[in-house]
């Protein structure tokens, strides 16, 4: 049934046993393709009814259909003429794993940072309004992104302005780990009684044949549904803020979704569906396991068995961090740990175990996080914030004035740092350093082994003010004791006379291997390692300024990231004297699609062989 699906009017046509049919072939579907090219299961095989209810109630493109993350729309691909491109899911020049507007025309939005669909629905909204047509606006929006501070901003303008908007509330009382919110709490009592739900219809219905006549009736109304409001509090919170609330209903049921929809699309302004789903539904592998369907699953697995176990353990740097830090908290009981709903992926769960007194999870609420962690510096606590590099960027304010203003010693620790490859543009960490390095008072570190990680986290919780700690997805460099830095300082790897290579962080790797085919070219090569990009050590600049040119290698943007800052200091003006010219290599100043990382590092020119023509060219303009 699945290939006569083409396009969303095909859907149209179906009778409800048809629909159920559908379902559970999409389901398949889904794990096949997931099994082989690795992507978000759980939260797409909880979205297969909803999704299909609301292609056959919405005339998309028409109507315009947005979601939140955008990582649970694969079955909204799969029936707007996507099914082809599975094959290869997340992989260079192959379908995107979030909506992508230079796919398909169904397509609206595709930043995959959490918490924004309302705001855009608001927008959008506004413009179908001011252009007097009647396209539906409609938001999907999971329990877990409504945690994030922008969902409830968006919840609250819309309110106050009364847009016509659908907001479809996906509740499987999941994110990356169990939501964390007094919301999803209230929710969670509705799922486990089910006879609220029966009631809460009971009393609904009751209030509809109640004749409204005269002051008493009303307000005995209003008494009963002050009551109902106690008794679902999800209702009062979105009809507090002036949102229009129906469910919670069962989003596994096609009939009941499609209903509720309909009825939903007649409202004139804005109203939350609540669909209660399971993440994983309908795939005994993946279903109620935490660690086979809350992450992005890994690509390659048996069918029939889901994804191994352990999958997901933290490993190369991240699992230096995991262990540097459960090995702190032991000695320092100051030292706390805070997440934003990635307790898993960023390595604190063992931290959470061990200390569980003194470990966080906020929700999807980086800038709440980072703004509470400046709190907590500010009374006495050494907090340590572990976000991914490319989540860093939502709460730069915070880290600028609420951490580094007031020198509250936060440490930031930013994991999946540079290239970190098939989520394409909006998971890359590439803006993290050049953003950092702008925070007066802020100490940048770039650990380029496993063993920096340990000494850099001592040394930055010794610190008076914030600091910042980035490292890559993946495997780490494994290095003996005289390859460690320590303190400030840089640390040289060799020495040459021609010229200096600095390679930031994981890149140091790729530097050595430039020195490999420089010096086969007769080119004499030094390398640093910076280890800490602010301050920079004096030491490494004045040798590197002996140099004919200087060559900065980052997995960063390079304007304004740390190649800037080296060559800043390297060209030595403000010190009246001219140091060697600097070639700076780094991501460019575009947003770069996804694939697989080491080949987007060797297309952009950030490997041996990149780095060491750079060099070379370099090296014969000098000499015209
Ligand atoms: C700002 C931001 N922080 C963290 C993430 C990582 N992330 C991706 S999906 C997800 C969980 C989303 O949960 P929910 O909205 O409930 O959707 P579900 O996967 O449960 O369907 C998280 C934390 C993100 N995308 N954006």
């Amino acid at each position: 049934m699945l290939e006569k699906i083409q396009a969303p009017a095909d859907l149209r046509a179906l009778g409800h046993d048809q629909l159920v049919e559908l379902a559970a072939e999409i389901r398949q579907f889904i794990v096949e393709a997931v099994s082989v090219r690795g992507g978000h299961l759980g939260s797409n095989l909880g979205a297969v009814e909803l999704t299909l209810a609301l292609h056959r109630v919405f005339d998309s493109p028409r109507d315009i259909l947005l979601w939140d993350t955008g990582h649970q729309a694969y079955v909204h691909k799969i029936v707007t003429g996507r099914q082809a491109g599975f094959c290869d899911l997340k992989q260079a020049g192959g379908l995107s794993g979030y909506p992508s507007r230079a796919e398909s025309e169904h397509d609206w939005v595709e930043n995959s940072h959490a918490s924004t669909i309302l705001s855009y629905a608001h927008g959008v909204a506004t413009a179908v309004e001011l252009a007097k047509t009647d396209r539906k606006v409609v938001a999907v929006i999971g329990d877990g992104s409504m945690t994030g501070g922008m969902a409830f901003e968006g919840l609250n303008n819309l309110g106050h302005s009364g847009k016509r908007v659908v907001i479809v509330l996906n509740d499987n009382g999941r994110s990356y780990a169990p939501t964390v919110s007094k919301l999803s709490e209230s929710v969670s009592r509705i799922r486990v009684k089910p006879g609220y739900v029966h009631a809460s219809n009971r009393l609904e219905n009751l209030l509809r044949e109640l004749p409204a006549v005269g002051d008493l009736a009303y307000s005995s109304l209003q008494g009963v549904k002050a009551a109902l409001r106690e008794l679902l509090e999800p209702p009062a919170f979105f009809e507090a803020l002036g949102v229009r609330y129906v469910g919670p209903i069962d989003g596994h049921d096609i009939e009941k979704v499609e209903s509720a929809l309909r009825d939903a699309s007649a409202f004139d302004g804005p109203i939350v569906v609540h669909l209660l789903t399971q993440k994983g539904r309908g795939y005994a592998p993946a279903e109620d396991d935490d660690e086979k369907n809350l992450h992005d699953a890994p690509a390659v697995f048996d069918p029939l068995l889901g994804p191994p176990l352990g999958w997901s353990a933290p490993k190369g740097y991240t699992q230096a961090f995991t262990e540097a830090l459960c090995e702190i908290g032991e000695h320092h009981p100051q030292v706390v740990a805070i997440t934003a709903a990635m307790p898993g992926p960023t390595g604190l769960l063992p931290f959470q175990s061990r200390f569980p007194d003194r470990f966080f999870d906020v929700g999807i609420a980086e800038q709440h996080a980072v703004t509470a962690a400046a709190g907590m510096a500010m009374a006495g606590l050494r907090p340590v914030v572990a976000v991914y590099a490319t989540f860093f960027t939502r709460a730069f304010d915070q880290a600028t004035y609420d951490a580094g203003l007031h020198e509250a010693p936060v440490v930031f620790c930013l994991d999946r740092a540079g290239i970190t490859g098939n989520d394409g543009p909006s998971h890359h960490g590439v803006l993290d350093l050049a953003l950092c390095l702008t925070i007066p008072g802020m100490t940048v570190f770039a650990p380029s082994s496993a063993q920096e990680v340990a000494t850099m986290l001592h040394t930055a919780l010794d610190l008076e003010g914030p600091a910042s700690l980035r490292w890559p997805k993946g495997d780490a460099r494994q290095v003996a004791a005289d390859q460690i830095g320590e303190g400030l300082h840089a640390r040289k790897v060799k020495d040459g006379t021609d010229v200096c290579l600095i390679g930031v962080g994981k890149m140091l790797a790729a530097t050595e291997d430039a020195a490999v085919e420089l010096e086969r070219q007769g080119v004499s090569v030094t390398i640093w390692d910076p280890r800490v990009v602010k301050p920079l050590d004096q030491r490494m600049i004045d040798d590197a300024a002996r140099h004919r040119l200087v060559v900065t290698v980052e997995d960063g943007i390079r304007l304004g990231g740390a190649g800037s800052h080296i060559a800043d200091a390297v060209a030595g003006l403000h010190e009246g004297r001219q140091g060697p010219p600097v070639v700076i290599l780094g991501t460019p100043d575009r947003f770069i699609p996804h694939g697989e990382p080491q080949a987007i590092l060797q297309q952009l020119g950030l490997d041996g062989p990149g780095i060491s023509a750079a060099a070379v060219k370099a090296l014969a303009a000098l000499e015209l």
